[in-house]
């Protein structure tokens, strides 16, 4: 095997010297981050049945002293340096092309991992942003554009092949097999490049650990590979996961629409601002964090909030957030207080069956939040139904037809959702044995008050796991069980996928890749998920977070327990007896 070094970092030669049998571990960046050499490392022709590698396609850079900024979930770092790598694949039979993208750090800086990363919204990448996170943990780590044609581009970009007609292959793409392909092609990568595979000459035969990192669709993308591929990851961390559908996104317009109120968004923030005050002591300390929403469910009545003054200045939302507000003050108002009740109370058919999941007083209420018309002075409904319209109407449209709309449409919706495209864009198959037991591991986390997935939607899963897997066994040992390898946490006053601004004092978790590398690779099951407090009088102070379905309560002494509550486990895991399949 002959290699052709390209530039040597630092001088500006061009050499060409022939390295036999190379050990890429010893090596150099500057010598192994070239075209030939990523070349010899991709995976052999057939390694992925009916994924051509385009070896064309491939261009190689190498980058020095990177900086990775740090986010609210990781550290960042800086000083990086690594391979930043892309090429593309076809499916055979099809003129289709994928886009991958990795980077692969130097090899004194490799720690023996391989990342994928997950996208948000209806994309499946972060680009170079989500990918530098493996950097890191010296990861190397892949993304993938789907598909659907470019870095820049959506599912939107290749759901329709024309009004009506979808493209099936582009969904299942989304799915689940972008990823796959991703990680498995990755891996492979990963472990030529750096000659870890313990049959070539010279080679380290080094276990690589494999993870996945996402939240919101990056969740929903994670649990639709250890669902399906049980032996893909060794770890994953699993944020806020998009795993169903969205029609519960429809339950504030609708309730707006039976109450004929359409509320200025101020006038709720008014009234969540009100249920977080009320319910912050529930949890036994006052710290501007409701962090027992399921005490705050019983306890919170809107109609408390009517007469509090609301006062909002400008907001310059996007066209796609429903358009700007203009500046607006009064008070809250009993129709307010009654479209709020409503949507606390749970989504319900009008047999009076619960078709969907709900969000609690103390949570944000996003997709009720109306937009302004200016030319009639008033407020209107904002649907937050693009993404509906593409899936179940199979049309690229902004229009919603909210007059013809009620509670039944929406159960009929979640029906023909599961119907049609239950698979493949579902991802809560309940079973996870092939995972647990090739040594899997998960920490799921969601902010107990994201307004746009309800954390409701990650106790049901978890509960569905727990009676799937250990159905002989009582609450408290199945419950036990299922923590060896898979835990939930439910980040108090914490929003989607991200802090709250709602509850700023609250603590969230600064590091999770650490915690699952911590797990995997050192057997440190995180009984509590390590937590940082943000803001306040106990900003930097350490405030881990209780393991469902294990509720914080603080006591007396200002001591913080995890303790079991039945009430919670009935709050957060209640029975959708309007959906006429289980619903994990
Ligand atoms: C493998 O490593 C040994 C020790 O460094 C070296 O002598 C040998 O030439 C290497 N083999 C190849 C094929 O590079
Ligand atoms: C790689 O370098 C280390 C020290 O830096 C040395 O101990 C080891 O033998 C080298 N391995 C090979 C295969 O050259
Ligand atoms: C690396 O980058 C940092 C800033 O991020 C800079 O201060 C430093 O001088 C750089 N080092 C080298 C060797 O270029
Ligand atoms: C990595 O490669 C891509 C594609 O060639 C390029 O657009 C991007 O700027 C590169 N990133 C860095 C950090 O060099
Ligand atoms: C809220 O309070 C009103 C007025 O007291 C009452 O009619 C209503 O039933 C209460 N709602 C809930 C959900 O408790
Ligand atoms: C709303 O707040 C602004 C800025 O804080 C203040 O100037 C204004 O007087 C307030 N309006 C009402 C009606 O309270
Ligand atoms: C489960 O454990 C909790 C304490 O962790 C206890 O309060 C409860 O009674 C137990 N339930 C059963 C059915 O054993
Ligand atoms: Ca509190």
């Amino acid at each position: 095997m002959f290699i052709r070094s390209t530039l040597l970092a630092g001088f500006g030669l061009v050499m060409a010297t022939p390295i036999s049998g190379l050990c890429a571990r010893n090596s150099s960046l500057s010598t192994i981050c070239t075209t030939e050499y990523v070349q010899n490392s991709l995976p052999a022709v057939g390694f992925v049945k009916g994924v051509n590698l385009d070896q064309s396609s491939i261009s190689v850079n190498a980058v020095y002293n990177y900086s990775v900024p740090a986010t609210y979930t990781h550290p960042g770092a800086v000083g990086r340096s690594f391979c930043n790598v892309t090429f593309s694949y076809s499916h055979a039979g099809t003129n289709d092309k994928t886009n991958l993208w990795f980077f692969l750090p130097s090899p004194d800086q490799f720690q023996n991992r391989y990342l994928s990363t997950g996208g948000a919204s209806i994309s499946m990448t972060l680009g170079e942003w989500g990918l530098s996170v493996g950097l890191v943990y010296g990861a190397a780590s892949g993304t993938t554009d789907g598909g659907f044609g470019g870095w820049d581009k959506d599912l939107s970009a290749a759901i329709l092949r024309a009004n009506g007609v979808l493209n099936y292959d582009a969904m299942a793409a989304y799915g689940y097999k972008a990823i796959h392909e991703m990680s498995v092609i990755g891996k492979e990568l990963t472990r030529k490049f750096y000659n870890t595979g313990g049959s070539g000459l010279n080679s380290t035969n080094t276990k690589i650990y494999s993870y996945f990192n996402g939240c919101s669709e990056g969740g929903r993308e994670g649990l639709s590979q250890i669902q399906r591929y049980g032996t893909q990851f060794d770890a994953a961390a699993i944020g806020a996961p998009a795993m169903r559908e969205v029609v519960h996104w429809l339950q504030g317009p609708v309730v707006e629409k039976t109450v004929n109120y359409f509320p200025p968004p101020c006038e709720l923030q008014r009234i969540t601002a009100d249920a977080v005050a009320a319910c912050d002591s529930l949890d036994g300390k006052i710290d501007g964090v409701a962090a027992r929403s399921d005490l705050c469910k019983h306890f919170y009545n809107a109609t408390n909030s009517i007469g509090n003054t609301y006062n909002c200045s400008a907001v310059d939302r996007s066209f796609f957030q429903g358009g700007p507000l203009p500046a607006v003050s009064g008070t809250v108002s009993p129709a307010a207080a009654e479209v709020a009740n409503q949507i606390w109370k749970g989504l319900f058919d009008s047999k009076g069956r619960r078709i969907s999941v709900n969000n609690f007083p103390s949570v944000p209420l996003p997709n009720a939040e109306t937009a302004y018309n200016p030319v009639t002075n008033s407020y209107v409904p904002f649907p937050n139904g693009a993404l509906l319209n593409l899936l179940v109407r199979e049309e690229y449209t902004f229009d919603f037809p909210l007059e013809d709309f009620t509670f039944d449409t929406m159960r009929d919706w979640i029906i023909q959702g599961k119907q049609k495209f239950g698979y493949p864009l579902e991802a809560a198959w309940p079973d996870l044995e092939k995972f647990r037991d090739n040594g899997g591991k998960v920490l799921h986390w969601h902010g107990e008050a994201d307004g746009v997935i309800p954390a409701m939607s990650s106790t049901i899963y978890y509960d569905a796991v727990r009676k799937t897997m250990y159905p002989g066994l009582g609450l408290n040992e199945s419950y036990a069980e299922l923590k060896d390898w898979y835990k939930l946490f439910l980040v108090p006053g914490a929003g989607h996928c991200d802090p709250n601004v709602e509850q700023p004092t609250g603590a969230f978790p600064r590091d999770i890749l650490k915690s699952l590398i911590d797990w995997a690779e050192g057997d440190v099951n995180p009984e509590r998920l390590p937590a940082t407090v943000l803001s306040g009088p106990e900003q930097g102070e350490r405030q881990d977070i209780c393991s469902w379905p294990l509720r914080p309560l603080w006591s007396s002494a200002g001591e913080l327990k995890c303790v079991f509550d039945e009430d919670a486990m009935e709050v957060f895991v209640p029975s959708m007896d309007g959906i006429p399949v289980p619903v994990y």
